[in-house]
C-alpha cells in the first residue's frame, strides 16, 4: 500500500528539506509533483484539488518563505494537511458505552468486502481490551455465511448468536441483542449480508436492521482494492443508513491507496480500522498521523511499538511482569523478547514501518537491530544469562569473540540491559509503561 506514492513523496521532501531558501517557484513545482502523485494513487479529484489548494496557500505564506529552515517547515505543512485529509486526530475511536450497557456494532458493505472477517477480528480486539463481546450472524443470504462466522467465532473464542433456519435477519438481530443484554455482554457485533452491487433490497434490509437494534457504531467495510469506487458506495450507505466509521480491508494488498485518502474527504466519515491480512490479529487502528508519515516516507515507529505490544503473548507478559517486579528478569528473557520480535508479521512488515521506510532491506534490520544482540546473548553460558554480574572482562572478551562482535558491543548490550532491568523493576506494575518498555527492548533504534 502507498509504495509508489510514498516513494515520490520522500524523494520530493528530501530534495526540499534542508534547503536554506525556498522560492515560490519551488513550492509551485513541488505542488505539481504532489498533485500528479495523488492522482496516480487514485485519489478522488475533488480531494486532490482541495488538498493542493490548501497546502499551497499555507506554504506560500510568510511562515515558510522566511523560516529558518523553510524546507522543514514545508514538509510539516504537507504532513499536517495529510493528517487532516486522512481524518485528523482522535476520529478513530469507537463510540461504545460503558460496561453495564450493551453497545452494538453493525457491519455493512458489499459482497466480499470483508464484513465477516472484520467482525471476528474486531471481536478479538475488543475482547482483548477486556470487553465482553458477542457476535450475531445476520447474513441469512449466503448459504455458508453462518458457518463461516461460527468457525471464526470459535477461533477468537467469542460466543455467536445464530438461529438455525431463520429467514428474517431483523428478527435475528433483535433476538441477538436481547440475548446479549440478558447475558450482560457489553458489545454485540452484527454481521450482515452483502450484495454484488448496491441494490434496494440490500439497503432496505440494512436500514431495517439498523432501526431495530440502533447500533452505536455502523461500520462500512470496504475493500481497499476497489479504489475510488469505494467512495461512491460509501456515500450511498451514508445517505441511506448513515455510517459512523469505515473499515478498509485488504490494506495489505498492493493497491495505490486512493480510497483511504478519499473517503474522509468526500464522505466526511473517518476510517477507523484497516485490515492488514487474513489472520484474526490483522486488524489495526487507522491512525491518520501514522499513515501520513508512512505516505510521506517518514516511517512509523509508534505503530511498530504498538504491534509489538499486541503480539506480546499475554501469558508470557504476566510471567515477565512477575520477574520484573522481583528483578529476576535476565538476559535469557531478553533473548526471548528479541526472538518474539521476528514473529510480529515478518521483518518485511516491520521494515515498512521503520523510519526510512521501504528502503530498508530485510538484511539491514536483521543485522543491525536483532542479530547482533541475539548473537551476543547466544554466546553466553546459561549462568551468565541468569546472572549478568559475573560477566567480567575475560568473559566479555570470550563472548565478543564467540559472537563475532567487539568488546564494546558486548559492554553496550550489558549496560543497556542493566538500565532496562532497573527501569523494569520500577514500572513493572504500571501497564501504561509497557509500550515504552518495548521500545527499550530494542524495538526503537537507538
Ligand atoms: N489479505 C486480506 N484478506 C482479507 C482481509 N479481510 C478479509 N479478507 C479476505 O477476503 C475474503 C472475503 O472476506 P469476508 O469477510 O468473507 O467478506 P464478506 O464481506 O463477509 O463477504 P460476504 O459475506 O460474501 O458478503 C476472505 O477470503 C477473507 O479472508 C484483509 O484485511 N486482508
Ligand atoms: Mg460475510
Amino acid at each position: 500500500m502507498f509504495e509508489s506514492l510514498s516513494q515520490k513523496f520522500s524523494n520530493l521532501l528530501r530534495s526540499l528539506s534542508g534547503k536554506s531558501k525556498i522560492s515560490e517557484k519551488n513550492i509551485s513545482d513541488a505542488m505539481e509533483v504532489i498533485k500528479t502523485a495523488l492522482i496516480d494513487a487514485d485519489v478522488n479529484l475533488r480531494v486532490v484539488r482541495r488538498f493542493i489548494n490548501q497546502t499551497a496557500e499555507e506554504a506560500k505564506g510568510e511562515k515558510v518563505l522566511n523560516a529558518v529552515d523553510p524546507g522543514q517547515q514545508f514538509v510539516k505543512i504537507v504532513y499536517d494537511k495529510m493528517v487532516s485529509l486522512l481524518g485528523g486526530e482522535g476520529s478513530q475511536n469507537l463510540e461504545l458505552k460503558g460496561p453495564d450497557v450493551t453497545s452494538v456494532i453493525l457491519m455493512m458493505g458489499l459482497q466480499g468486502s470483508g464484513k465477516t472477517t472484520t467482525a471476528a477480528k474486531l471481536a478479538l480486539k475488543l475482547s482483548r481490551q477486556g470487553r465482553r463481546v458477542m457476535l450475531a450472524a445476520c447474513d441469512l443470504v449466503r448459504p455458508a455465511a453462518v458457518l463461516q462466522l461460527q468457525i471464526l467465532a470459535d477461533q477468537v473464542k467469542v460466543p455467536l448468536y445464530s438461529e438455525e433456519g431463520a429467514k428474517d435477519p431483523v428478527k435475528v438481530a433483535r433476538n441477538a441483542l436481547e440475548k446479549a443484554r440478558k447475558g450482560q455482554y457489553d458489545t454485540l457485533i452484527v454481521d450482515t449480508s452483502g450484495r454484488m452491487h448496491l441494490d434496494d433490497q440490500l439497503m432496505a434490509e440494512i436500514v431495517n436492521i439498523a432501526s431495530a437494534i440502533k447500533p452505536e457504531e455502523k461500520l462500512f467495510v470496504s475493500d481497499a482494492m476497489t479504489g475510488q469506487n469505494a467512495v461512491i458506495i460509501a456515500q450511498e450507505f451514508e445517505q441511506k443508513v448513515g455510517i459512523t466509521g469505515v473499515v478498509l480491508s485488504k490494506f495489505d494488498s498492493d493497491t495505490r491507496g486512493g480510497a483511504a485518502m478519499s473517503i474522509m474527504g468526500v464522505v466526511g466519515k473517518p476510517v477507523k480500522f484497516i485490515g492488514v491480512g487474513e489472520k484474526m490479529e490483522d486488524l489495526e487502528i487507522f491512525y491518520p498521523d501514522r499513515i501520513a508519515s508512512r505516505i510521506l516516507g517518514m516511517g512509523d515507529v509508534v505503530s511498530l511499538v504498538e504491534k509489538a505490544q499486541e503480539t506480546f503473548d499475554q501469558e508470557k507478559a504476566l510471567k515477565l511482569q512477575e520477574k520484573m517486579a522481583k528483578s529476576a528478569f535476565d538476559l535469557g528473557d531478553y533473548l526471548e523478547q528479541l526472538e518474539s520480535m521476528t514473529k510480529m508479521g515478518g521483518i518485511e512488515k516491520l521494515a515498512q514501518m521503520l523510519p526510512g521506510g521501504a528502503s530498508i532491506s530485510e538484511d539491514d534490520i536483521d543485522k543491525k537491530e536483532l542479530l547482533q544482540e541475539k548473537a551476543i546473548i547466544q554466546s553466553m553460558t546459561f549462568s551468565e544469562r541468569k546472572n549478568s554480574y559475573i560477566i567480567g572482562p575475560a568473559r566479555r572478551k570470550r563472548i565478543a569473540k564467540g559472537s563475532g562482535t567487539n568488546l564494546s558491543d558486548v559492554s553496550r548490550l550489558l549496560k543497556k540491559f542493566e538500565k532496562l532491568r532497573l527501569q523494569m523493576k520500577k514500572i513493572a506494575k504500571n501497564k501504561k509503561y509497557q509500550a515504552a518498555l518495548l521500545q527499550q527492548m530494542g524495538v526503537k533504534p537507538e
